[in-house]
């Protein structure tokens, strides 16, 4: 069944009879919510209070929200463990870091058993075409440009099949009450995936057009892994250039997924 979480008289309908949630839903680009944070802070914030609301009315066991390293901010040196302090810059994160606290605080204040993940930069199949990635490969693919925002930003990449493994260890042997940092320990500058990119489409650096900076940018993530590897044994698999190159190959083959939802941003983009 597919359906908003927001609507919290279908979301009362489908809850009973299940024993946990893996709350995954969310608006998740940071660009959107630069030039619109209303529908982050409708779906991020009171879509996870529905969800905590009804998984609590009907007794589900574990609840496991899924968040992201943005909610720590940027960090020049080092990597955030779980117990820094949460400093959002964008409307994005700062939504992602009130429903985390929010599903926090359903343990802390109701019992609920709550478990929060935080992952760095997800990459592989099915990522909608806005994110670097996606984005940057589609365009290639079509010979197109690429808009690359200053380049020095770091960001840590992990494949969606690392996080999922390391979500599904948080669900079954995760402490309530607890959050888990989720990496890939992968960093790399935007500059140097650009060139990769670049480089497994044959084409060249003329193809990459300087574009004004993103508001608030975030200069760069890292995450501290140890505790989800040392609780739970927590460890990525994929290497990021067999990973890298995987995905790229994946939107080679499945242009029927990826271009109705390009044309459909670029209608939206043009309104
Ligand atoms: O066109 C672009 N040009 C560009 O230079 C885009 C879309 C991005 N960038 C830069 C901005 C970032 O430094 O690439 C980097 C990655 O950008 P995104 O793919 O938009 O991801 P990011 O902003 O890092 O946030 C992502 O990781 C954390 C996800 O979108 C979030 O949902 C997740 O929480």
């Amino acid at each position: 069944m597919r359906g908003d979480i927001c609507d919290a008289d279908l979301v009362d309908q489908v809850m009973p009879g299940h024993d946990a949630v893996v709350h995954f839903a969310a608006e998740s680009h940071v660009d959107r919510s630069i030039a619109g944070a209303g529908p982050f802070v409708t779906t991020n914030v009171l879509g996870t209070q529905v969800l905590l609301d009804a998984a609590r009315k009907h007794g589900v066991g574990r609840f496991v929200h899924v968040s992201t390293d943005e909610v720590y901010g940027s960090i020049a040196e080092g990597s955030w463990t779980e117990e820094w302090p949460l400093a959002p810059n964008s409307p994005y994160s700062a939504s992602k870091a009130a429903s985390d606290l929010l599903a926090l605080a359903y343990h802390r204040t109701h019992g609920m058993d709550v478990v929060v993940t935080r992952c760095s930069n997800n990459y592989g199949y099915y990522q909608f075409p806005e994110k670097l990635i996606p984005l940057f490969t589609t365009n290639l693919i079509d010979g197109g440009t690429v808009p690359l925002y200053g380049g020095g930003n770091i960001r840590d990449w992990l494949h969606v099949s690392d996080h999922c493994r390391g979500i599904d260890l948080a669900l079954r042997k995760g402490r309530a009450g607890q959050v888990y940092n989720i990496g890939g320990g992968t960093e790399v500058t935007n500059k140097e995936l650009t060139g990769l990119l670049l480089d497994a489409a044959g084409a060249g650096w003329d193809r990459v057009v300087p574009v004004e900076d993103r508001k608030g940018h975030d200069r760069r993530y890292s995450l501290d892994i140890s505790k989800i590897s040392e609780e739970l044994g927590y460890a990525p698999q994929v290497r990021f250039e067999d990973g890298l190159a995987a995905t790229i190959a994946w939107y080679r083959d499945n242009r029927a997924w990826w271009e109705p939802l390009k044309e459909l941003a670029a209608l939206e983009a043009a309104k």
